[in-house]
């Protein structure tokens, strides 16, 4: 028998594939279907201080080879969240809180009142690419740093930190060292390749309405950025900082080479959308097949064990 589960920070999870944040995780319908599915996890969508309805649609589109979103955070608000997490919590498997914000002093006052109502683990998001008009957090390394270290004082689960792409040596380097300051306990590598465009030649037109058709790329065609993130990373800390992989998990041989680079567990956005929770039954299987194939039993048989040329 292969065995999927995993754990990340001391928590157990019962298998290794969960729900990226954003992906049928906003509603308490929605999550509560995740906690009914073979998710190992329950991980709601970022939240804000108020309830929002995001950007305007069509702001996701899906195509054969990923998919271009713009959703705006859409979300309940923090208090709705935290009045779901106990119930979640029930349902025999950890949860995620994933904390967003509009502004810096958005992040500590959620996380604060988050973590009282004691999700299994927080996922503090730098990195969404789609609010007009604000950067991604992640993309500069002292804002990061400033925030990271507020809302360490204010979270006792652990705490993890979802981060955009970087595409050169020395961005992972710095965020890396910014990191290590900060007293994380895991890290989501990574978020959708941001302000990507989506041209549809026939109509001569973009897909998505938001930003002039701007958008967070994910699916296939990010899975090498996501996993040369998780590489560089897993490098960095030496195999000591727990990774959740996302980014380009379709097939459970995505998974394969995600856990492959260092990855504990991964997340699925794009094919959650596409395909539903039933997506988390045949990425087992699939997984479950590639692991026993390639001789392992377990995860840990093969994390990290990528080999070099
Ligand atoms: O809601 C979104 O538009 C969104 C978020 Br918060 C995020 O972190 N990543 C993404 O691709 N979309």
């Amino acid at each position: 028998m292969t065995d999927l589960s995993t754990s990340i920070a001391g928590v157990r999870f019962p298998s290794c594939f969960m729900n990226a944040s954003g992906a049928l995780c906003v509603t308490r319908d929605e999550l509560l279907a995740l906690g009914l599915s073979r998710a190992g996890a329950i991980v709601t969508k970022s939240m804000t201080v108020e309830p929002r309805d995001g950007n305007p649609a069509p702001r996701y589109f899906g195509f054969p080879s990923g998919s271009i979103n713009s959703m705006g955070l859409p979300n309940l608000g923090y208090k709705a969240y935290a009045a779901l997490i106990p119930e979640l919590k029930t349902l025999g498997k950890p949860v995620i809180a994933s904390v967003a914000g509009l502004c810096e002093d958005d992040f500590p006052m959620i996380a604060a009142t988050i973590n009282a109502a004691k999700p299994d683990l927080i996922e503090v998001n730098l990195s969404c690419p789609n609010i007009p008009g604000k950067p991604q957090i992640g993309y500069d390394a002292e804002a990061s740093e400033r925030l990271l270290k507020r809302v360490r004082k204010v979270i006792t689960v652990p705490m993890g930190v979802k981060l955009p792409p970087y595409f050169d040596p020395a961005h992972h380097t710095v965020m890396g060292a910014v990191i290590g300051r900060c007293g994380v306990d895991f890290l989501n590598l990574i978020n959708s390749v941001g302000n990507g465009l989506v041209v549809d030649p026939e109509r001569e037109v973009v897909v998505i309405k938001p930003k002039g058709g701007f958008g967070g790329l994910g699916g296939t065609i990010i899975k090498p950025v996501a996993l040369a993130n998780v590489r560089a990373f897993w490098k960095i800390f030496e195999g000591r900082m727990p990774i959740i992989g996302t980014g380009g998990v379709v097939k459970g041989v995505d998974a394969f080479e995600h856990v492959l680079c260092g990855a504990s567990a991964v997340q699925i956005g794009t094919v959650l959308v596409e395909e539903g929770v039933d997506a988390f039954g045949r990425l087992e299987t699939e997984l479950a097949a590639q692991l026993s194939k390639k001789g392992y039993t377990r995860l840990e048989d093969c994390r990290g064990k990528l080999k070099e040329l």
